[in-house]
């Protein structure tokens, strides 16, 4: 519970009676490197940040465009306490629609709407936020998923950070891989929103890279995303109601979603003192600014510009912002192609709706030891359509060898899973093998899915394992007395006896593991 008198320390907006947190990111982020040591500090990926910049700036000079639009899957999580679809909590859906027409408009500085702006150094990103078209077990969806929160047992709002973030983010989260998580809360403590920065744990030669599955990264994926207060989400401007100025437009979110794409704020979070956000074209600052404070002054190397209250990233009203920079879009687009969970993102099969024939192998055996033999494995298919299949031509090989192919025949309803046993496995030969299978229907309108892979490894002789056991087994039976052999698995591998000459130069009994 160190996050709530954390709190306490920062700078609050008074609007009436009303304390609001216009961001609780950094905040949040503290609190998570407090539970989690290991994080890579925000400072810590910096360097490899700038110098991609660097490099997208000056191919810049040569070609007008970078890259292109990219769209990012989401899924908006409204975690409610049993009320009516469209009220309170329970917030309508047009607040939602509302909410990912704000963000394209912000993000892509769309002319004619609040989004646009003709200040030079303000940026369409061309990055784009739609509504998920498939969850993630292949069904369709509309991206938008009501939790009534007496139904799982949580508490009853409103909620902590560390509440969302140790069971409502965990218990409701869709696969971060290929989502942009929103959650919409009643939050406690006035906290507008609050989002989790990229995570740098994967990114080649950086401190605190432990890899895939260490604590830290699986700790950090699970609750990823972006957490909004559910009266701040929509847009007044648009047809969303119950929502309140000044914190009516938003940009609460577009503010979080920068965030969670690598942006700093624009004062650079040292207040008091003057600091920078890793962004050349916007001014440095001492702290944020609220309501609209046009015309505030920079500090240090951009003392002499005003500060940009219209830049998102500041705490400005929602009516006073309608800005990212250049700089901040670059830096969006580098963390999306580089970090992980989103990277992963830009090719994300979530925003292609599940048609009416579509099948994918999701699993196989887990790589494996095995003695020389013809095996049966047994492969998970899934029907990611939406008719019930009644057969599934599957395909795999050996390294790179012919592909096989069989079928497997049954009924299987969309969206639902089964296994299959590949058989007829020549793996009579001792080596490394890579099994690959995948599904192989022939209207298939979506390959991403339907392969999958194991490494097999099949051994003859001695398994490379040494034992020491009591001495003096000599001319006993194998095992001696107290001595049981346990094989769980009841397979070829087991403990064995051996004959062998002992140290003394006498016969003695050993045991070994045989093939
Ligand atoms: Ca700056
Ligand atoms: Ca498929
Ligand atoms: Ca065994
Ligand atoms: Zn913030």
């Amino acid at each position: 519970m160190r996050y709530l008198p954390l709190l306490g320390l920062l700078p609050l907006y008074v609007w009436g009676q009303q304390r609001w947190i216009r961001c609780g990111t950094m905040q949040h982020d503290s609190l998570m490197r407090a539970l989690y040591p290991d994080w890579p500090r925000l400072e810590e990926y910096e360097p490899l940040i700038l110098e991609k910049v660097r490099q997208l700036k000056a191919q810049a000079q040569v070609a007008r465009t970078i890259g292109g639009v990219y769209r990012i899957p989401v899924v908006v999580h409204v975690i409610h306490n049993g009320e009516a679809v469209g009220t309170g909590r329970n917030i309508p859906t047009q607040n939602i629609l509302d909410q990912i027409a704000v963000l394209n408009e912000d993000f892509r500085r769309m002319a004619g709407t609040p989004g646009w702006s003709n200040d030079p150094r303000s940026a369409d990103t061309q990055i784009e936020f739609v509504l998920a078209k498939r969850d993630p077990s292949g069904n369709p969806t509309t991206g938008i998923v009501r939790w009534n929160r007496n139904a799982y047992g949580w508490n009853a709002p409103p909620y902590t950070s560390a509440y969302m973030d140790g069971t409502i983010k965990p218990a409701t989260i869709w696969d971060p891989d290929r989502y942009l998580n929103i959650w919409v809360a009643d939050l406690s403590g006035g906290v507008l929103g609050y989002a989790q920065f990229p995570d740098a744990s994967g990114l080649l030669g950086l401190p605190g890279d432990q890899g895939m599955g260490a604590p830290n990264c699986s700790q950090a994926a699970n609750t990823d995303g972006v957490v909004i207060l559910y009266s701040a989400f929509g847009s007044a401007a648009k047809s969303s109601t119950g929502l309140t100025a000044p914190y009516h437009l938003g940009r609460t979110t577009t503010h979080e979603v920068g965030h969670w794409l690598g942006l700093r704020h624009v004062w650079g979070d040292q207040q008091p003192n003057c600091a920078d956000d890793f962004c050349d074209d916007t001014p440095m600052g001492d702290g944020p600014l609220y309501e609209c404070a046009a015309g505030a002054p920079s500090c240090g190397a951009t003392a002499a510009q005003p500060r940009m209250v219209e830049n998102y990233m500041e705490y400005s009203d929602d009516a006073c912002m309608n800005l990212f920079t250049q700089d901040q879009a670059l830096r969006m687009r580098v963390v999306l192609e580089y970090c992980p969970r989103r990277r992963s993102l830009i090719t994300s099969p979530a925003l292609v709706p599940p048609t009416t024939t579509d099948a994918s192998l999701i699993d196989l055996p887990l790589p494996q030891d095995l003695c020389p033999g013809t095996y049966t494995l047994t492969a998970v298919l899934r029907n990611t359509g939406t008719s019930t299949l009644t057969s599934i031509p599957v395909a795999y090989r050996l390294n790179s060898g012919p592909w096989q192919t069989q079928t497997w025949t049954g009924t299987l309803a969309g969206g639902a899973t089964t296994t299959f046993g590949l058989s007829g496995i020549d793996l009579t030969t001792p080596g490394e093998y890579l099994l690959t299978a995948c599904t192989n229907l022939a209207s298939d309108p979506d390959r991403t899915e339907d392969t999958t892979t194991t490494r097999i490894v099949v051994h003859n002789g001695f398994y490379p394992l040494y034992e020491t056991f009591e001495a003096g087994w000599e001319g006993r039976p194998i095992p001696p007395n107290l001595w049981r052999v346990v094989d769980p698995n009841n397979d070829c591998f087991t403990w064995r006896p051996a004959h062998c000459v002992g140290s003394g130069g006498q016969r003695t009994t050993a045991l070994f593991v045989n093939c």
